[in-house]
């Protein structure tokens, strides 16, 4: 492997170019797109169809038993601009994952942070770091970095939720791990509240003296409920007469992002209604909830409905339309805001 050769139609130049081609040197002042005036994003606006997804992971439900198939039947959302990566943007992993009737998908821990926002069922279990999270439509459950985890399905049901992972910032950085857990048939606890919820899922309270560990730099609440969601949503609209509303998940103790990497918002727009334009830097992935509707993304439309997954590159502008006559759209993004932010490299603009 050797690095790009430069070309001139002057010999002298030519020889440089090949001479430097030869010890990995490359001519800065010979490149184009290198410094450009405003991103040049390789992820596309792109759409990953409910119904596609879910025909092809009840085929995948029948063929790849968890246990032969590997962990977890996860059909990762790859965007066409990323050269065959298994990733929805350049920095964000997106996927649908199928757990069927009595499955379980084995415990283990990695430095990515993931997420897990439930589109249907009601009938899993998540365990992080032992602490048994039930799992149900609406509802947002955080895996941070390095957290053990595993999922349960004790049902006869099939369940179906979106993951989000920050696998591809990891990757960028050379900083992925990755451990199995220890593997034990001792069927889980199911409290209906974990234990993150009964000390950290009280509005406005956290538990004093119990200082957050201080080395977490996480949200010490797993769970954000899609009762409390669809509330807040609801009176935030009825309160501003606004027909856009969003709301963000936020660290109880620390205030900020649930986790370092991954900023999430939940946003309802009224049915019959279209929103402003708005764009920020970095890269974002949208689940619809509930609803119908359009998404414009960039030069891009997309019909939109329950269970669609939605990538917006970096800078593309989007406008959102709810279909009247349906429920209100409701829409999870998840983005790398935080990230961004971080480094002095965010901005947003409405239109
Ligand atoms: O459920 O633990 O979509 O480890 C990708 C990697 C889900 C998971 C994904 C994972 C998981
Ligand atoms: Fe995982």
């Amino acid at each position: 492997m050797s690095t790009a050769r430069y070309h001139s139609t002057e010999v002298d130049l030519d020889g440089l170019y090949q001479d430097m081609s030869e010890h990995n040197l490359q001519p800065l002042w010979a490149m184009q797109g290198l410094l450009t005036p405003e991103p040049v994003p390789r992820t596309l606006p792109h759409r990953w169809r409910a119904k596609h997804m879910r025909a092809l992971g009840e085929r995948a439900g029948a063929l790849v038993p968890i246990d032969q198939g590997g962990d977890r039947r996860v059909l990762a959302c790859a965007n066409p601009g990323l050269d065959g990566a298994p990733y929805a943007t350049a920095t964000l992993w997106a996927a649908v994952q199928f757990l069927g009737p009595r499955e379980k998908a084995p415990a283990h821990r990695h430095s990515p942070s993931a997420l897990r926002f439930v589109l249907e069922g009601e009938s899993v279990w998540t365990l992080i770091d032992g602490d048994p999270l039930h799992m149900a439509a609406g509802d947002l459950v955080l895996t941070p970095a390095w957290t053990f985890h595993e999922h349960h399905n004790p049902s006869d049901k099939g369940m179906l939720w979106v993951d989000v992972l920050d696998l591809p910032m990891v990757e960028f950085m050379e900083s992925v791990f990755f451990e199995d857990g220890p593997s034990e048939d001792v069927e889980p606890k199911t409290d209906l509240q974990s234990a993150s919820e009964q000390l950290y899922g009280h509005p406005g309270l956290v538990p004093a003296g119990r200082a957050a560990n201080p080395s977490d730099t996480h949200s010490p609440l797993l769970a954000y409920r899609w009762a409390d969601t669809d509330a807040a949503l609801r009176q935030q609209a009825a309160h501003t007469g606004q027909t856009d509303v969003t709301m963000r998940f936020t660290d109880p103790v620390r205030g900020g992002d649930v986790m370092p990497t991954l900023r999430c918002q939940m946003r309802r727009v009224t049915a019959g209604t279209a929103t402003s334009t708005h764009r920020q830097t970095g890269t974002q992935v949208t689940t619809v909830l509930h609803g119908s509707g359009r998404i414009t993304v960039g030069d891009q439309e997309f019909d939109i409905e329950h269970g669609d997954v939605i990538a917006v590159p970096s800078w593309a502008r989007t406008t959102v339309h709810a279909d009247a006559g349906s429920e209100d759209l409701d829409l999870f993004t998840t983005s790398d805001a935080p990230v961004l932010n971080a480094l002095k490299l965010f901005r947003e603009e409405w239109s």
